[in-house]
């Protein structure tokens, strides 16, 4: 399986998560693809090459033109304000507010976050970039005729909207790859999302339409991350109306029930016809993720894989999130190899 990877995710460390009313330092951090290497260079997953220079025409077909200027600016507007932290939001155009394009840095921040917990720094922009770069060039590998590739995306994209970043997410890298198939001539592409939390940004993006049908295992939003969106009654609207799927899980599922939720999602990709398949894959389904709250065991990631190679259908994964540091190479790497026994 060909891997991309890029150092230039190594641009986004922000110092501060707010967590639980604390600055803590981010779950999200550069460790955790150093940690996935070190795993795939141990099992012997070594064809890894860096990205091509990304195609933003790719990246403008997903979000919205002021966002990506927002997301580009953003820290010159900031220092320029004479702010010393990191970019954290601090008031929103909630509904009952009126969402009005603000000219000053904090209406700008407010008007495109989505969540506080994620600061956007000084290089935030530029490994946003690069991850979306390393999910366009591993899906060019697979347009091409590979079975599979794995985009090691840093930071994650899926709870990256058209027009808004949050959830450690700037650039919705999987939307991006998937409209990048579509585009290739794929007329049916499927998005599974196995990571912990509801892939709100995904699902927004493509909720009208009915030639990306997006599918997404997680915790209940009643309890998880990001808990306005996620429930199973959002099916699509228009077009789209049939082509979203949610599998919202509560607390403490184990694999059993996961897998039956992953066996019905399979059951429609297939039934739906597509031509190419996006996986989502976050590992903070992991028993001991300090953030998440489902019992998937090492082992299980690997017999998920296998699960996903008996769609038969060209794949391409692409990272998210998963927290627990120590494990996260074992299980990101399982999901791989088991894709690979499986196939
Ligand atoms: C890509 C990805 O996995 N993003 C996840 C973003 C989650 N951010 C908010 C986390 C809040 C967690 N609260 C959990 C309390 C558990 N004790
Ligand atoms: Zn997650």
């Amino acid at each position: 399986m060909k891997i991309i990877y890029s150092d230039e995710h190594r641009n986004h460390f922000a110092q501060g998560e707010v967590y639980g009313g604390e600055l803590v330092t981010p779950f999200e951090r550069p460790s955790r693809i150093e940690y996935i290497m070190r795993e795939l260079r141990a099992r012997k997953l070594t064809d890894i090459s860096p990205p091509d220079v990304l195609d933003m025409a790719a990246v403008a077909r997903v979000h919205a033109p002021d966002f990506i200027e927002f997301l580009e600016t953003a820290w010159r507007d900031w220092t320029a304000a004479g702010y010393r932290g990191e970019i954290i939001a601090t008031v929103f155009p909630v509904p009952g507010m009126r969402k009005k394009p603000a000219k000053f840095i904090d209406g700008r921040v407010g008007y495109y976050a989505h969540s506080v917990e994620t600061a956007i720094t000084a290089g935030t922009w530029d490994a946003a970039r690069s991850s979306a770069a390393v999910a366009l060039s591993a899906q060019k590998i697979v347009a091409n005729g590979a079975r599979s590739a794995f985009a090691l995306c840093r930071p994650p994209g899926h709870h990256a909207h058209r027009n808004l970043y949050g959830g450690y997410c700037f650039l919705n890298n999987a939307a991006i790859a998937a409209q990048a198939f579509r585009d290739a001539g794929a007329k049916k592409v499927a998005i599974l999302d196995v990571d912990f939390h509801h892939g709100n940004g995904t699902q927004d993006i493509f909720y009208e339409r009915s030639d990306v049908l997006f599918l997404s295992l997680h915790g209940e939003p009643e309890e998880a991350y990001p808990h306005f969106l996620g429930y199973a009654d959002e099916k699509g609207a228009g077009a789209g109306e049939g082509f979203n799927v949610n599998y919202p899980l509560p607390r403490g599922t184990p694999f059993g029930p996961w897998a039956e939720a992953l066996e019905d999602a399979c059951g429609r990709i297939s039934k739906f016809g597509a031509e190419a398949l996006v996986v989502s894959l976050g590992v903070d389904t992991y028993k001991h993720d300090p953030i998440s709250f489902f019992g998937l065991d090492s082992r299980d990631f690997a017999a998920y894989g296998a699960r996903i190679a008996k769609l038969k259908l060209p794949a391409l994964f692409v990272m998210e999130g998963g927290y627990a540091i120590d494990a996260i190479g074992v299980n990101t790497v399982n999901v791989l190899t088991g894709f690979l026994g499986g196939a």
